[in-house]
């Protein structure tokens, strides 16, 4: 009987059952009344009345996987930066429209509510923001995959700026309750740590197995989060953990009046999902920071055995049913787990528990920072994970000898491949066991995967040639097109149809009308509006009113030296000073915007906020420049301010030291939406340079090989400084205390350094710079020609859709069918 298979409680989803509904989710759910209701409660009914219909897709997606028996897909990352979910899963479920009629009829304005929904920040910045792009991507393009991580109580900080100084706040995005998510006490692991490890022998005294005794025990309680993929096609689950105590512990420490331990076993617990750490470089080594890569990569190893063996019985077959990915070394631990499970709880000999592993795991390196590539102390993983030690210990053992064997590699090679750092302290590295323990260790740009082979990995590269390979990041076009731009979106529908919105390659077709003077104005006229609304917002939120009119120049992304929003400052201290000599030049006006969060740790990221807002203040003010150029600095950038700024931006700023920066995904992002590059040739640049053509973006400075050899062979930037007289001028500015007069002194320090070593590369590449952006400021003079180009990036990037990249993990890592 095919009536079983339907869904008894199929909703309708006409504007009036909707509002229906929500007037149900806030009686039945909430308890309150329409007169009574705040905007927080119209928000979760409103979220509530759709979530009903997403459960219904969610269950059947479930079911579809475990019937037919694919392959399923674990992403574990220990940031997801997902925003609001709100739009997103109302536009993706084609509910967005009736929505906004349904409480229109309630008298309430979506949008108005849409912006009380927190942004859910569980994550630092390009890493995990991917990490929330291909889980939108996986459940569009129909994969039965899992998202795992850590429910942070707190995610990233919030930022506010007293003083131009960056002053970090806790950030509480589940103050108001979250109604997106799931809480599964029923799913919940015990995870251990510390203790000892016994040896199990045979009556003839042969060694039979190990046992770990962990001394500390704790709960991983799952909250589960619906992701809705693209037209609502299939609904996969973002499963969250988060630290609880073991009650039984709990209990004893009570009932023996114990209540002062109780409390700290209760803390303990609690403190390994209390905060996401705010730095994406440097800061590793401390102990909170491994126990919840554990934490997390353990109870999600368990969660996922525990559904294979349920639907296999039997472990042999994980590598065909299963792949597990590794969003870089964060969760690399799992490797050591999983081989302790399989042969301490499942009694499988090494060998078989190896193979299974490096069939099962995948690995993604996102930065080559060697301050970023994560080690850990030996002597605090025998402490916290002592099986764990012994475990690596045997892999490299094994690995050791493999590549001895080979008669390819001497003594410090043998060193440099080990899974132990063995000078000055011994230490385990994570990218070396990541890499030995998967059968694909991928980078995230051509450039960078290049970079793999020839820098970190070099040796493993050679032990293991094949294992590295390319995928080149991606956005969602749903997010960053469709609802952060809904007039552009509008204008493309207009010109081309709908093909694009299920297929982003199918943007190529708006290149015919790029000289279409006619399509061009309206073109023109969706970038003027979302500058207005742009500049709204800066006026609202700053008191700094902008001119639409001038162009928007915008450098968004976490602030780190090989970054360079310094040299974007120091640029625009030259400009400044142009302006000032040169009163009777043409100048374009500009909005320099830039945002970003620096690590609260570092030193040099905070005084660039502190230059920046310096630098702002005396230009903004000056009235010899007569409003020609503008600095603003927005505070606590975000997803939901992403959202704004970059539909409204004209040139995108992407100006790393090249071989730095392994892909960027703000540089696609822009792209989609019509601003134009100045940028280095660096990370996915290269390919975004390729896609839209080299006349459609500004590129200027070192690459990547130039700046290897100017390490090496030795660079002298006092010297370059000498033959640069705007450099020169600029620099003698600020170390001179032109922009901090309260404290002359303030960047002395930091000004001294481009003198001394410049690591960045900031002086070397200034000139060149400075030079691009006069030749931007000269085709802003020709507007049908700007607007021309910005058409041709939108129309030929659609190739950065992360469904494209999804579908290259799926078939060329995963093995799973799109
Ligand atoms: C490293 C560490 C080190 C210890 C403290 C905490 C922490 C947190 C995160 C990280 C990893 C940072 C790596 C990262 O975010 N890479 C970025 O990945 C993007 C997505 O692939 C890419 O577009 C950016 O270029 C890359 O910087």
């Amino acid at each position: 009987m095919t009536t079983e298979l339907q869904n008894p409680f199929e909703l309708k989803t006409d504007p009036q059952s909707l509002a229906a509904d929500i007037l149900s989710a806030l009686r039945y759910r909430s308890g309150k009344d329409p007169t009574v209701a705040t905007p927080y409660d119209w928000l979760a009914a409103s979220i509530k009345a759709v979530r009903d219909r997403i459960i219904d897709q969610w269950i059947e997606s479930t079911k579809e996987t475990y019937e037919q028996d694919e392959k399923r897909v674990y992403y574990l990352s220990l940031e997801f930066l997902i925003g609001r979910l709100m739009r997103d899963a109302f536009s993706n479920m084609g509910l967005m429209e009736d929505m906004r009629a349904a409480l229109a009829t309630l008298g309430v304005d979506i949008d108005l509510i849409a912006t009380l929904e927190p942004d859910a920040a569980l994550g630092n910045g390009g890493l995990g923001r991917l990490a929330a792009c291909f889980m939108e991507s996986m459940a569009t393009v129909g994969i039965p995959a899992h998202g795992y991580g850590i429910r942070y109580k707190n995610g990233m900080f919030r930022q506010e700026i007293h003083d131009g100084w960056q002053v970090e706040l806790p950030e509480t995005w589940l103050e108001h309750g979250n109604p997106w998510e799931f809480e599964r006490r029923e799913r919940a692991f015990e995870i251990g740590f510390g203790g000892s490890v016994e040896s199990i022998t045979d009556k003839a005294g042969r060694l039979e197995r190990h046992v770990w005794k962990p001394q500390e025990r704790l709960l991983a309680v799952a909250y589960d989060t619906p992701v809705v993929g693209w037209r609502g096609n299939r609904v996969n689950t973002l499963r969250l953990w988060s630290g609880h105590p073991v009650d039984p512990i709990l209990l004893d420490a009570f009932n023996a009046g114990d209540h002062i331990g109780a409390l700290r076993e209760s803390n303990k617990a609690d403190a390994l999902s209390r905060v996401l750490y705010p730095a994406d470089s440097s800061e590793a080594g401390q102990e909170l920071r491994l126990r919840q890569e554990y934490f997390f990569s353990a109870a999600s190893l368990q969660d996922i055995l525990q559904r294979h063996i349920s639907s296999h019985g039997d472990l042999s077959s994980l590598p065909d049913r299963v792949a597990i990915h590794l969003n870089d070394t964060h969760p690399a631990i799992a490797i050591p787990e999983l081989m302790r499970l399989l042969m301490d709880v499942h009694g499988m000999d090494f060998d078989k528990a190896w193979r299974l592993t490096r069939g099962t795991f995948a690995y993604t390196n996102h930065t080559l920072l060697p301050e970023a590539l994560e080690t850990w102390p030996v002597q605090l993983f025998e402490r916290l994970l002592p099986r764990h030690m012994q475990i690596i210990y045997a892999i490299n053992a094994e690995f050791l000898l493999e590549a001895r064997a080979t008669g390819n590699f001497n003594d410090q090679q043998i060193r440099r491949i080990s899974l132990i750092h063995e000078e000055g302290g011994r230490r385990v590295r994570m990218g070396n066991l990541a890499f030995v323990g998967s059968h694909s260790v991928n980078g995230v740009s051509a450039l960078h995967t290049d970079l793999m082979k020839e820098t970190v990995f070099a040796d493993l590269h050679r032990l293991y040639p094949g294992r590295i390979n390319n995928k080149t990041n991606g956005i969602t076009p749903r997010r960053w097109l469709f609802q952060s731009n809904p007039g552009l979106t509008g204008l493309i529908r207009e010109a081309i149809g709908d093909r694009f919105m299920d297929d982003a390659a199918a943007l190529k077709d708006l290149d015919a009308f790029a000289d279409d003077a006619s399509f061009r104005e309206k073109f023109a006229a969706v970038k003027r509006a979302n500058k207005e609304r742009l500049a709204a917002l800066t006026a609202e939120r700053l008191g700094i009113r902008l001119d639409p009119s001038a162009m928007f120049d915008i450098q968004i992304k976490r602030i780190h030296e090989y970054k360079r929003q310094l040299l974007n400052i120091i640029e625009a201290v030259a400009l400044y000073d142009q302006i000032r000599s040169h009163p009777e030049r043409d100048w374009v006006p500009r909005v320099k915007f830039l945002g970003g969060k620096a690590a609260p740790s570092y030193h040099n990221a905070k005084l660039i906020i502190k230059l920046a807002n310096d630098v702002a203040r005396v230009i903004n003010r000056d009235p010899a420049v007569r409003g020609l150029l503008k600095v603003v600095f927005m505070p606590n950038y975000n997803v939901s301010l992403a959202e704004v700024m970059i539909p409204a931006a004209d040139l995108s700023e992407q100006i790393s030291t090249a071989g730095m920066e392994a892909s960027g995904t703000g540089n696609m992002k822009f792209a989609l939406n019509g601003a134009l590059t100045i940028g280095t040739l660096d990370g996915a640049n290269v390919e975004i340079k390729q896609c839209v053509g080299d006349d459609n973006i500004f590129i200027f400075g070192l690459a990547a090989e130039e700046v290897a050899r100017h390490r090496s062979q030795g660079y002298e930037p006092r010297q370059v400084i000498e033959r640069s007289h705007e450099l020169r001028q600029a620099l003698a500015a600020i170390s001179s205390g032109v922009f901090s007069p309260d404290e002359p002194e303030r960047y002395r320090g930091l000004i001294d350094g481009l003198y001394q070593h410049d690591w960045f590369m900031v002086a070397a590449d200034f000139d060149s710079f400075a030079e691009t952006q006069r030749q931007v400021d000269a085709l802003w003079r020709n507007s049908p020609e700007w607007h021309r180009k910005a058409i041709h990036n939108v129309a030929r990037v659609g190739w950065f859709s992360s469904d494209r990249t999804i579908r290259q993990y799926a078939e060329e890592i995963w093995g799973v069918p799109v």
